[in-house]
């Protein structure tokens, strides 16, 4: 891969990003490697992220608490924050600009006629649309007025976070402001990048694809890129041990959620959330930066239907419990089926995928999990009978 960077290119992007050639060619391996692209991607990466060129950006802020913005601001190592910003040029965004005002509207105006046909937009917050959109507006005009000014001449519509994708928090009911997401109020084509916040990562790995292969990675039927969120939560938690043996937190501070075990019972979204939350991780802080890692259950914040609809506490719908009974034929039968070299791809694919965002989490911090505590440990006192084992 370095044949292909000039030497220059390569310490120009080590200077400009503060990652070292190593860190710099291993990061854009593991994306590649994320995006499940075939092998010699991650040269094609590198020379996206070490261009000079920038993507003009028209960011909008509606009805949300700019979480996206700072889940993104917040990213250390290796510098996600960095790397958008090199990778795209802000020329709008309320909350990071210096300008304000009429200015501000001036520069969202001048960029989009400059840059015609070529610019990406990125939505943050839901739209809201009850009587006339008087609930969010920005100089006088309403978010729907905005959103469909904004997307008209632009390249690409990106909705990030759960409000844009689908209505999110401010859509949960009553819903007083008529909050919708992007793809309700804009007919056009829209990517959905959900969760709240969503993964930085995921947003990155998203951009970086469109630069590098002028477009977007496959869809799900929602609108979510596959290589993100086509796998449960459940699939990957660390605590699944704990679910299929049937150890189980029943009450929040008692023996078994001190001891790690699986938040099933406190109403814990994984079984019926699509994310790769607990592989990527969250904040570059390491092991454990996911909210089941932390003791949460998992809300179902990138899920429509789940999150800010279902109470915290229901029972999560159970979609698959026990392994899959049908895997791919590994001997093709008659024409049919699938083929020794398609079955190692498929199976190869995944693993490489998830094998490539934990190395990266290790990478990032170190796993530390706990093997099984509760072995190890006396019994703690509790004031509930009701905790302890069951
Ligand atoms: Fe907040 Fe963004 Fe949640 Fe929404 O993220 S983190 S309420 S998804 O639009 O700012
Ligand atoms: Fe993890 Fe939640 Fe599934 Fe338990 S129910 S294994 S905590 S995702
Ligand atoms: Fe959201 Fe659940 Fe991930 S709450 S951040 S989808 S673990």
């Amino acid at each position: 891969m370095v044949d292909e960077l000039s030497g220059e290119e390569l310490t120009n992007t080590e200077r400009k990003l503060g990652l070292s050639r190593r860190s710099f060619l291993q990061f854009c391996a593991g994306m590649a490697a994320t995006l499940g692209l075939p092998r010699g991607a991650e040269a094609a990466i590198a020379r996206t992220i070490a261009a000079k060129h920038r993507l003009p950006v028209i960011w909008l802020h509606l009805s949300d608490c700019t979480g996206c913005t700072e889940s993104m601001l917040v990213s250390e190592h290796p510098a996600i924050d960095k790397l958008i910003l090199e990778l795209v040029s802000l020329d709008y965004h309320e909350t990071l600009f210096a300008g304000a005002g009429h200015q501000a509207e001036e520069a969202r105006k001048a960029s989009m006629a400059a840059n015609k046909g070529k610019y990406l937009l990125v939505v943050e917050g839901a739209i809201s649309a009850k009587d006339g959109g008087i609930y969010c507006k920005v100089g006088g005009r309403t978010a729907v007025d905005l959103l469909n000014e904004s997307a008209r001449d632009a390249a690409a519509v990106i909705a990030l976070g759960s409000c844009a994708s689908w209505g999110g928090m401010p859509s949960a009911q009553p819903n007083p402001t008529g909050c919708v997401g992007v793809s309700e109020a804009w007919k056009g084509p829209v990517v959905n990048i959900p969760g709240c916040p969503p993964n930085p990562y995921n947003f990155l790995s998203t951009v970086v694809h469109y630069l590098t292969y002028g477009r977007f990675p496959d869809l799900d039927s929602q609108g979510r890129p596959k290589f993100a969120y086509s796998r449960l939560i459940h699939e990957n938690c660390e605590r699944r041990p704990h679910f299929d043996s049937g150890r189980f937190a029943e009450q929040f501070g008692d023996a078994g959620h001190r001891s790690g075990w699986c938040l099933y019972r406190l109403g814990c979204k994984g079984p019926e959330t699509y994310a790769n939350c607990p592989a990527v991780l969250f904040g570059d802080a390491g092991g454990g930066s996911w909210p089941v890692g932390t003791g949460h259950p998992c809300i179902g914040c990138t899920e429509k239907g789940t999150g800010f609809e279902k109470p915290v506490h229901a029972l999560a719908d159970l979609k698959f419990v026990t392994s899959p009974a049908f895997y791919p034929r590994i001997v093709e039968e008659q024409g049919k089926g699938v083929s020794v070299a398609s079955a190692a791809v498929l199976a190869g694919g995944v693993g490489i995928v998830v094998g490539a965002a934990v190395a990266m989490a290790k990478n990032l911090g170190g796993r530390n999990l706990r093997e099984d505590p509760v072995e190890d440990q006396p019994e703690p006192k509790s004031e509930d009978s009701s905790d302890g084992e069951k």
